[in-house]
């Protein structure tokens, strides 16, 4: 075997992929170890997101073990960063880490090198791409004993990765050219800026939103862990997972085109912490580390078996799929309009009128197309600002311009995007380490303004959106969304 990652369907089916079984064997030794012990399963899912009485409630917990100190100070405990362009690179870390302890174990009990593999679900190439690997869905191991891999709940049945009818599931993302645009970062493949530490930060970088936060929530259902960042760890196949979006992050910049931030706030990041994870043993002082470590010539640095199958671009060749609007920092992002008051989604539909600056629209939507070199060139965008709710990973689907009383999934001409808010539940906690402040997500409408400015059904004085409640959205369990507003994205041809 190879230390380097590949894709899990091309090592064998059932037990005979010997990584898998090597994976399901470690994973059983760890998982007997305390919460007290950083290489145990545990303590290593607990990194992600920890909350102490809910692992009593799903019995991942007795009510008297003893939790460190370290877990719940945040110190190693709940670090995940979302909705922040530290998604990504500590993402990375996390996987790092996590193979290094595993590999460790498996070294132990078999002899043989391990790599963490990837689920490379979006593989149009393979038709069972969507399919979790059989030792995922397995009751027993060749012995006959139970299987890890299943032991921690998913969603009732699961098998597959369906989306449903108003779900997203692509690879649009790869598309977006940029990491990183405007001061906030509200738009780009990466996430929101922040200089600190934040478990939950304000903006959605895309790759995070689909097919990250989706996959969340297709495997977990309602009450699986994966859908829920305090448990998500816990489940094996959250590793699988994350090492695929890791991979489409590593494709992505190894594409022609594409431009990777370089401010230091990110690179060195964040300001008031390290990010630290365990060390193999989980001796002090664990392993500290910034953006930098996990670039290329950094000690985080991981290398794939492949990263064009599945990925959407092509690492080496410049695919222009999307014009290039400039350096990131010459771009300007405005916003030309916003709806008047707190959108509430339960049961139903909800319409909301944005009214737009009708001057700042009509010019945006001219220059929407553009080409030519050097010429101006803008992109339209939905923002959906401080979304709050308590449901662990909502779905929303939005539409514009939908004809009145007209059932939704009736016009796909009029979906702008599909949303899967993962980790609404502990964004949207006022005494969590985040201020309750919710999460924002960015839609990229320019290709539906211009066609429905084509069909004569753009007005540039509003939009008409309508939020449709999918999967943990009730009366019971809503969504808040503080306001709605539009974007205009402005370069120059490049
Ligand atoms: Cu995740």
């Amino acid at each position: 075997m190879n230390t380097i990652r590949q894709d899990v369907a091309t090592l064998g089916s059932g037990w005979n992929n010997k990584v898998l079984l090597n994976y399901a064997l470690a994973m059983r030794e760890l998982d007997k170890l305390p919460i007290t012990n950083r290489n145990s399963w545990k303590f290593l899912g607990a990194i992600h997101g920890f909350d102490r009485q809910l692992w009593v409630e799903v019995n991942v917990l007795g009510d008297s073990d003893p939790v460190p100190k370290d877990l719940t100070n945040f110190t190693y405990g709940s670090q995940c960063q979302h909705g922040s362009w530290y998604f990504l690179s500590w993402h990375r870390g996390y996987l790092a880490a996590f193979e290094a302890i595993v590999a460790a174990k498996v070294k132990e009990l078999t002899g043989d090198d391990w790599a963490l593999p990837y689920w490379n679900y979006l593989n149009d190439k393979n038709p069972e791409a969507r399919r979790a690997p059989e030792a995922f869905l397995a009751n027993t191991l060749p012995d006959g004993s139970p299987n890890p891999l299943k032991k921690y709940p998913r969603r009732q049945g699961f098998t597959t990765l369906r989306p449903n009818s108003l779900d997203a599931f692509s690879l649009a993302a790869m598309q977006e050219n940029d990491f990183q645009v405007g001061n906030d970062g509200s738009i780009g493949f990466g996430g929101g800026v922040t200089g600190n530490f934040a478990q939950f930060a304000r903006w959605t970088g895309d790759l995070e939103n689909n097919p990250h936060n989706t996959v969340h929530r297709l495997i977990g259902g309602g009450e699986g862990f994966m859908a829920d960042p305090y448990l998500a760890a816990l489940d094996p196949i959250f590793w699988l997972h994350h090492c695929n979006v890791d991979r489409l992050w590593e494709a992505w910049m190894n594409t022609p085109g594409k431009t990777m931030v370089r401010d230091p706030r990110w690179l060195d990041g964040p300001a008031d912490r390290r990010f630290i994870m365990p060390a193999v043993g989980g001796s002090d002082p664990g392993m500290k580390f910034t953006g930098r470590d996990t670039l290329k010539d950094g000690k985080l640095h991981p290398s794939y078996a492949d990263l064009s199958i599945g990925t959407g671009v092509k690492p080496g060749v410049e695919a222009v799929t999307r014009v290039k609007m400039g350096a990131p920092e010459q771009q300007n992002i405005e916003p030309i309009g916003a709806n008047r008051s707190v959108v509430t989604v339960g049961g139903a539909p909800v319409r909301t009128q944005v009214d737009l600056d009708r001057q700042a629209t009509s010019t945006g939507i001219a220059a929407m197309g553009a080409t030519d070199l050097g010429q101006p060139v803008t992109r339209l965008y939905l923002a959906l600002e401080s979304v709050r709710g308590s449901a662990p990973s909502p779905q929303l689907a939005v539409y514009i311009n939908l004809p009145k009383d007209s059932d939704p999934q009736q016009h796909p001409e009029c979906h702008a995007g599909s949303l899967t808010l993962f980790g609404l539940n502990v964004a949207s906690r006022p005494d969590g380490g985040h201020g309750g402040h919710g999460l924002g997500y960015t839609i990229d409408i320019t290709d539906l303004a211009q066609r429905l400015t084509d069909a004569g059904d753009f007005d540039p004085d509003y939009l008409r959106v309508t939020l449709v409640p999918g999967e943990q959205v009730s009366a019971d369990k809503p969504v808040t969304v503080e306001r709605i507003s539009v974007l205009k994205r402005s370069g120059i041809v490049s």
